[in-house]
């Protein structure tokens, strides 16, 4: 069986990462447009780094949970015929010790030169000032993170996967952020099975086969022992 998994925000939360709607729409104090686009790093490019470097600090403090260990499990299972997509910059799913995952959105733990291109790891206070370890320049170093308005990452594979898929499943995520709100879609006309696992349901609920309601750190690990324990759809 071929499984597709789409996680968000909220299987970090149970982990102590905010999510972006439970801020009622604000990221530690923030608007979107002000911290998350190019056009707000043009504008202020040190509250950008400042907003990702807290999020960054704040991720060194914080551990994976039960449902980004079940989901290490499930690949384990399925190898090769499982893939897991994430909208999350987090690195909390490779922590728990997933290896084929493909982050949509970027990487909170990566930065990328604006001259050269070159991404190199960030563990640490990104500042506007720091030199590229490929062309040397400083003053164009980025979070590499997908910003409203950019190209996602990963896009051609992902699409491919989604049209083969027998099984997409969306974990914490409010389905609202686009395109990635839209690929239980696509593996639903291709005729895959689609469940939605969130703590409550979202505007798309209807239009997936199954809800399953409840924390993720609950429900996800259940839902891997019944696939792994042969559970087919
Ligand atoms: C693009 C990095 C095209 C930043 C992020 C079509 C229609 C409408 C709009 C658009 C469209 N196409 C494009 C757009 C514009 C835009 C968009 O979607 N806007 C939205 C707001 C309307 N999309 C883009 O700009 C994308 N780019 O499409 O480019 C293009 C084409 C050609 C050439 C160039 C470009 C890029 C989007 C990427 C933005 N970057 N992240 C950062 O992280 O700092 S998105 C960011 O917000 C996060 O990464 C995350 O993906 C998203 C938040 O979504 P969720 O993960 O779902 O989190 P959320 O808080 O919303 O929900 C959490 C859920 O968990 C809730 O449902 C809650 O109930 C649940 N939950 C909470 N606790 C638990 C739980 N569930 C289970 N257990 C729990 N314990």
């Amino acid at each position: 069986m071929k499984i597709v998994v789409l996680t968000g925000a909220g299987i970090s939360a149970e982990s102590g990462l905010k999510t972006f709607r439970d801020s009622n729409g604000l990221w530690e104090g923030h608007r979107v447009e002000d911290v998350a686009t190019p056009e707000a790093f043009a504008r202020n490019p040190s509250l950008v780094q400042e907003f990702y470097n807290q999020r960054r600090r704040q991720l060194a403090e914080v551990e994976p949970n039960a449902a980004h260990a079940a989901l290490a499990r499930l690949e384990e299972h399925f190898g090769n015929d499982f893939l897991l997509v994430t909208q999350n910059v987090d690195d909390l799913h490779e922590r728990a010790g997933s290896r084929h995952l493909l982050h949509l959105h970027g990487e909170l733990l990566k930065k990328r030169c604006t001259a050269c291109g070159v991404v190199s790891e960030c563990r640490d206070d990104l500042q506007v000032s720091d030199r590229c370890a490929g062309c040397h320049k400083s003053g164009g170093m980025r979070p590499d993170i997908v910003w409203f308005g950019e190209m996602p990452y990963h896009l051609d594979s992902i699409q491919t996967r989604l049209e083969d898929a027998d099984l997409f499943i969306a974990i914490g995520t409010s389905a609202v952020v686009h395109p990635a709100a839209a690929f239980f879609m696509t593996a639903a006309l291709n005729g895959a099975h689609t469940i939605e696992m969130n703590l409550a349901g979202t505007d798309k609920s209807s239009l997936f086969h199954q809800l399953i309601e409840g924390p993720a750190t609950e429900t996800v690990p259940s839902m891997v022992e019944r696939l792994i324990g042969g559970w087919c759809v």
